[in-house]
């Protein structure tokens, strides 16, 4: 009895901080943490600079500035790899673009412009360094999630088109987010995600994603965002009921979803009339040569019954 109470009260003591863990301010660093900041200069020469070095854990804030004096025109997007972000554009009427990571991974990352502009072969080599271990705790991945209410799925004319809204902690929108959209399908006795498509989401952290299914039945979607910057991954299934809507154009169809499925539906329902025909063809020729050589061997015979006009 009194060790069922001990428990009890650990539990509750445990419950409580957590509940105060995760309200606190202090609990979230990605928030609390100072950020190092780093500035790098796109100028008519490259990069300045073209190495920068931070330690692994880091909340880091990296801020490109435009900087050219000979090429007033040029615009840059600045990536970084291994981290999946891109900036907003630079030009000479906004200068600056600044692009937050959690330094999480260890290693060296290119960072570069990823647009086609006049200097882009000479700014191709950035190279941030993530320097592992000086202890400490490292600063948190801010939590994502993705969202797809009811009302943003419409099935129409046999085409499915959802709206998945990428948002942080506070629920507020994510753009530029890479959410990778799959559907578990069984196929040959076995189940798996299959992907079906990519769509990156706009300003309101919102991505619009079209799908023509193959297949009759539940559909069920899942939705992916690995994860960029400061942002931790997240993934949402939804189940999409069948819907006349789209019973009523494809049949019980079972080929795997790829960027070809439509054409192969179109094919499978073309092929065995094809098949038939050929085969039916190939009989009547048969029949007729039969028919032709008895006639001959007829006439042949001088029986009666033959040509009646020879
Ligand atoms: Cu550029």
């Amino acid at each position: 009895m009194k060790s069922r109470r001990l428990a009890l009260a650990s539990l509750a003591i445990l419950l409580a901080f957590t509940v105060i863990a995760g309200v606190h301010p202090l609990a979230t660093p990605a928030v609390a943490q100072e950020a190092t900041k780093i500035t790098v200069k796109v100028t008519d020469s490259g990069l300045d600079p073209e190495t920068i070095e931070v330690e692994q854990g880091k909340l880091v804030e990296i801020t490109f500035i435009w900087d050219h004096k000979a090429y007033p025109n040029e615009e840059h997007i600045m990536v970084l790899e291994g981290y999946n972000v891109e900036s907003d554009k630079i030009d000479a009427q906004h200068k600056e673009a600044t692009i937050k990571i959690v330094a999480n991974k260890p290693g060296t990352f290119t960072f570069k412009c990823d647009l086609e502009c006049d200097l882009h072969d000479f700014l191709q080599n950035g190279v941030l360094k993530v320097k592992t271990g000086s202890g400490g705790g490292g600063a948190a991945l801010t939590k994502t999630k993705i969202s797809i209410e009811p009302a943003a799925i419409s099935i129409k004319d046999g085409k499915v088109t959802v709206n998945a809204s990428l948002l942080d902690d506070k629920d507020q929108p994510i753009p530029k987010g890479d959410i990778t959209f799959f559907i578990n399908q069984s196929f040959a006795g076995r189940s798996g995600l299959v992907e079906i498509g990519e769509e990156r989401t706009g300003p309101v952290g919102q991505a619009r994603f079209v799908y023509e299914p193959t297949l009759t039945g539940t559909l069920k979607l899942t939705a992916k965002f690995e994860g960029m910057g400061i942002y931790d991954a997240s993934e949402l299934a939804v189940d999409i009921p069948a819907s006349r809507a789209f019973q009523a154009e494809f049949g019980e169809s079972v080929l795997p979803a790829s960027g070809h499925s439509q054409e192969l539906v179109e094919l499978k329902d073309w092929a065995p009339a094809a098949l038939i025909s050929l085969i039916a063809l190939i009989w009547a020729a048969f029949i007729f040569i039969l028919y032709q050589a008895w006639r001959v061997s007829r006439v042949g015979d001088g029986g009666p019954g033959g040509d009646a006009s020879a």
